[in-house]
């Protein structure tokens, strides 16, 4: 086979790049990563010395390729159906603009969230947590409004700015609810998670889900996404 994903079964970005996949009907190898395992850490940091997954390793093009985005453009370039990134021009930027906005404003204040239940004790930061709810609700209401007269996040075609969109917005939806407040968003992520790629993605991880952090909790220290 010659597309090796390495991942872990709770990452978000790589639920991310897990959707475009199943989109794609794409055969490809799933390697986890257990970033407390130092052979596969350093194996990890072999091929993206950042160390933060997803990575796909194409060995067919002797191309290894970081970050979920320019995976899933790759991804586009190797499958053109579906394309989760309009051929046309204008309609790329749009999608490109979206997914921007969906990693750096909802999936970023989740990680900061989440991430601030793992840190050491005496280490959290409370103000910073405050800041990250607060960015997530203005994304909130951004994508309410956007979403009353859409079926996707561009309209009537699923697209890379979904895929960046389901992932962030499960783990979201049990830090800051938006099912009531915010009622096409609701309706938008009930959408989703019918849809089959995303269904299968977040079916391979409900195994592991009981070790997301609910509350912080001073002992933990996981290996783990989120
Ligand atoms: N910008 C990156 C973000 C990737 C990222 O944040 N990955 C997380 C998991 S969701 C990770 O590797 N966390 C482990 C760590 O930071 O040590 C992308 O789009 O792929």
């Amino acid at each position: 086979m010659s597309l090796t994903l390495y991942f872990h079964p709770l990452s978000s970005y790589c639920h991310k790049v897990l959707i475009a996949l199943y989109e794609k009907d794409l055969p490809f190898e799933k390697r986890a990563v257990d970033l407390g395992n130092d052979a596969e850490r350093a194996a990890l940091l072999a091929l993206w010395p950042i160390g933060k997954f997803p990575v796909l390793h194409d060995e067919a093009h002797g191309r290894t390729v970081p970050e979920s985005s320019i995976i899933i453009e790759y991804l586009d370039g190797l499958c053109a159906k579906p394309r989760m990134i309009p051929a046309d021009p204008d309609e790329a930027l749009q999608v490109r603009l979206q997914d921007r906005f969906l990693d750096l404003y909802v999936h970023s204040p989740m990680q900061k969230i989440v991430g601030d239940r793992l840190r050491p004790p005496g280490e959290a930061d409370p103000f910073g947590v405050k800041e990250a709810k607060a960015r997530l609700e203005l994304a909130y209401g951004m994508l309410d409004a956007r979403l009353r007269d859409r079926t996707w996040i561009e309209g009537e075609h699923f697209t890379m700015a979904d895929c960046a969109a389901a992932p962030p917005l499960f783990f979201g939806s049990m830090l800051v609810p938006f099912e009531t407040g915010y009622p096409a968003l609701g309706a938008y992520f009930e959408r989703l998670k019918q849809r089959p790629s995303y269904a299968r993605a977040l079916a391979e991880a409900r195994p592991f889900l009981h070790m997301v952090p609910r509350e912080r909790d001073e002992s933990s220290l996981s290996t783990g996404g989120e």
